[in-house]
């Protein structure tokens, strides 16, 4: 079966459902120039691991470099602009909300790209790089300065402020969790976008999805941990597959 007729099957499913569900990693916002986990990270970071940067240890043992590394990341984040990719799961939303159905986008994301691009109920099982919060009272701050002054920033109660993510080792917010359950278990049709599906939980629900009878979608230029159960894999940048596949499946957005 070529590309095409693999659009078109998936666009003909998104038609017909009634719950979709899209799952989104740093793939999703590789073409709105935010590096992804497994590209080699920008100039002054190429050399840190972010998987040893992203966990407490790593901040207890390092605040200042950590909260720089977070405050370089959140930075770039806002300048950063929603891509078609984005905007065709945010098509997908409102096509489908206007014929009685759900979309619910899960991502790993923490640049808030998603909501910049009008999907709503997002959830982010990852937090967000947008809201840090103190290590002591767990109070949350999201209008920060930007660049933050200092590093590490203290908090008003004596504490430190960290970036309100989910750190390697960490649990996940347990809303997120259950929202991620729930869309995972409830979709006719479970997309997994731009992610290496290498890291757990959010690895995971892709395979509930498809245990719970919905069609597997797999976009990604490369293979990876999950292509081999995708029903589909739709081999490609996200910001050129997904408005294609909006367009099978509803016409063109402009309609
Ligand atoms: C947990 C937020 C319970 C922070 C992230 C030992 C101790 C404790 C836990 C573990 C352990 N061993 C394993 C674990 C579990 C661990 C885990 O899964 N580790 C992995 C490495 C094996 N998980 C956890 O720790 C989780 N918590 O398990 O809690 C617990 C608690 C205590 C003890 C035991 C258990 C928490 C994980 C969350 C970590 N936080 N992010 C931050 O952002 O800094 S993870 C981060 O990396 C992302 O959020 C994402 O989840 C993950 C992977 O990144 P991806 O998004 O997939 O991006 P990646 O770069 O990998 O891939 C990009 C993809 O895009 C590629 O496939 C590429 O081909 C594609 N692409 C490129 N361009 C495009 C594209 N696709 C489309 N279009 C394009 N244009």
């Amino acid at each position: 079966m070529g590309e095409h007729d693999r659009i078109r099957r998936v666009a003909e499913r998104l038609r017909s459902a009634k719950c979709v569900a899209v799952m989104t990693g740093a793939g999703v916002s590789a073409e709105s120039r935010i590096p992804t986990f497994r590209d080699a990270m920008t100039g002054l970071w190429a050399s840190f691991d972010p998987q040893k940067l992203a966990t407490p240890e790593a901040f207890d043992a390092d605040p200042e470099t950590v909260s720089r590394w977070y405050d370089f990341r959140r930075e770039k984040c806002l300048e950063a602009i929603p891509n078609p990719g984005h905007e065709a799961i945010t098509t997908m939303q409102q096509r489908l909300a206007s014929q009685g159905g759900q979309l619910h986008v899960l991502t790993q994301n923490v640049d808030g790209l998603h909501q910049r691009a009008g999907s709503t109920g997002v959830v982010e099982l990852h937090g967000s790089i947008m809201r840090w919060r103190c290590t002591k009272t767990g109070a949350r701050i999201t209008d920060l300065p930007i660049p933050l002054p200092t590093y590490p920033m203290p908090s008003a109660s004596g504490g430190l402020l960290r970036p309100d993510v989910v750190w390697f080792g960490e649990t996940l917010p347990e809303d997120a969790l259950q929202a991620a359950f729930d869309a995972a278990r409830s979709c006719d049709l479970f997309f997994s976008v731009g992610t290496s599906s290498m890291v757990y939980p959010a690895a995971g629900f892709a395979h509930l999805a498809s245990k719970h009878g919905a069609m597997l979608v797999e976009v990604n230029p490369q293979r990876t941990e999950l292509s081999m159960f995708a029903d589909v894999v739709l081999t490609g940048p996200s910001g050129q597959v997904l408005p294609e596949v909006v367009r099978a499946a509803f016409g063109h957005t402009s309609e």
